[in-house]
Order: C-alpha cells, then structure tokens, then sequence
C-alpha cells in the first residue's frame, strides 16, 4: 500500500521528473483513492448508530456559522459533536465548543480537503457510542472535497448568497453528489442581488430531486426545516 503522505508531493507536483509524468500521476491517485475508501468504509463501521454530515463549501460560505447554530438548536435532545478541517487554526473548532459541542480541529497545512483517515484520528477523541450526531466542517474549497469518502452518511453542499448563483454549473460534481443543498445567508439576498430562481434551477440541473434548504445561519429563518431534515435522516438511519 503507497504511503499516502509520500506520495502525495508527487501527484502535485506539475513538474516532476517522471518520464511519464500523465501515467504516474494516474497510479498515485488511484493508489491514495483506494486507501482513502478502505478507512472511509472503516469509518462507516465505527460510525454505527451515529448520523455523520460532511458539509462542504467554498471558504466563508458559513458552514461554522450553520453548526453552531445547529448545535445550540439539537443540544437539548440530542448529543452533537463536531470535527473541523482548515488549513491552520483551530479558530472553528473554538466557536462550535462556545456553542456548547465537543470539537476537535484538524489542521491540514498544505492540503486542500479532508481525508478519511484523518477523520479517523480525530474521532479516537471522541466518545462516539454516545453521540447522536458527528458533524464534519470539510476544508473550505469547492473541488478537492469531492473526491475524498470520510465514511460519512450524508454530504451536505453549502452555498451563500453572496457566492453567484452560477455555482451549481461550475462546480458540478460537488453539488451533484450531495445529499443535500443549503442555501445560506438568505437575510442578505436582497442587498447582494441574489437570482434565487436561478440558483435553484442551477441545483436542479445538475443534482435533480436533491432536497434544498434556505436558510439564514445569522437570524435563523429557516433552520427548522433543515433541522428537521437532521432529525429524520438520524431516525432512518437507526431504522
Ligand atoms: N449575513 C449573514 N452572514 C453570515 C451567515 N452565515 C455566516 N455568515 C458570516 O459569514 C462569514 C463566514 O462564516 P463562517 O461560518 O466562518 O464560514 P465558513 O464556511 O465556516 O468559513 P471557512 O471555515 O473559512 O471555510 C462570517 O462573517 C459569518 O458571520 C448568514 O446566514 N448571514
Ligand atoms: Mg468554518
């Protein structure tokens, strides 16, 4: 099995010595793609009873500000907790505790998404048989995040607002992938100029039938349905 943290400089490197830098380029992926999925299905195991989110988004879009809105909305029923990725700080893992869940950062440095097997480690410091709900906060970044299985149940696909509504178009695989959309900032849309037919056409074309929740994570409107949406996925999922 290739190490995935040496090999990784290879399959980034534009200008690598390789004689057949398109075929080896090809092979290291497909060897990191393989073992990412086989601790993305380990994860799957350990997660059992527990519902598991990826929410992915561009940077700033406010997928933190969603879950500690959310945190603090659950926190009377059910027991939440959250694994964050940025590239440095633990800057959100600090507003999800103030908002009253456990957290734990993962600081990625260089790479651009999560992958499963640092989710593995950082769920070792959690207690996971007593959650109900684990919430990972992916890199802020709309391509690399696709590519990579953490082992959770839902994918979650956040856009603002303030991002163009031409989003869903552009970065097709992430939002045609999700399980579900969230559409936040909406207390903003008006003053941003924001085309909500279009986005939702957008979302529509390429990931048709998957649900959308607008929302705003500042005042809260429409947190309920979303929440909801929690709430009933965590009892299907326990059956
Ligand atoms: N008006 C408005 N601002 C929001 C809303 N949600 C988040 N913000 C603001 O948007 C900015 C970014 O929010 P974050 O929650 O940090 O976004 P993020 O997606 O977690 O960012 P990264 O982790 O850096 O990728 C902050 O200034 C938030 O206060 C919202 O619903 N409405
Ligand atoms: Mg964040």
């Amino acid at each position: 099995m290739a190490d995935p943290v040496a090999t990784r400089d290879v399959r980034v490197s534009p200008h690598g010595t390789a004689v057949t830098p398109g075929a080896r380029v090809v092979q290291v992926q497909k060897s990191l793609m393989t073992h990412n999925d086989g601790v993305a299905a380990a994860n799957r195991a350990a997660f059992k009873g527990c519902l598991v989110l990826n929410i992915v988004s561009s940077p700033g879009s406010g997928k933190t500000a969603l879950l500690e809105r959310s945190v603090r909305e659950l926190a009377g029923d059910l027991r939440v907790a959250v694994v964050v990725g940025d590239l440095e700080t633990d800057n959100d893992a600090v507003r999800i505790h103030a908002a009253g869940a456990p957290s734990v950062q993962i600081v990625t440095g260089t790479v651009c998404h999560l992958e499963a097997e640092m989710v593995a480690r950082a769920v070792d410091q959690l207690d996971l048989a007593g959650l109900d709900v684990l919430v990972i906060e992916n890199v802020g970044n709309l391509v690399c995040p696709a590519s990579w299985d953490l082992g959770e149940d839902l994918r979650v696909t956040l856009l603002s607002t303030t991002e163009g509504e031409d989003k869903p178009l552009k970065y097709p695989r992430i939002f045609k992938d999700a399980d579900a959309v969230v559409i936040n900032k909406v207390d903003i849309a008006e003053a941003v100029g924001f085309e909500r037919e279009r986005a939702l056409d957008a979302v529509a074309k390429v990931s048709p039938g998957t649900p959308v929740f607008e929302l705003s994570a500042r005042t809260g409107e429409g947190m309920d349905a979303w929440l909801a949406f929690v709430r009933e996925r965590l009892a299907a999922k326990r059956g």
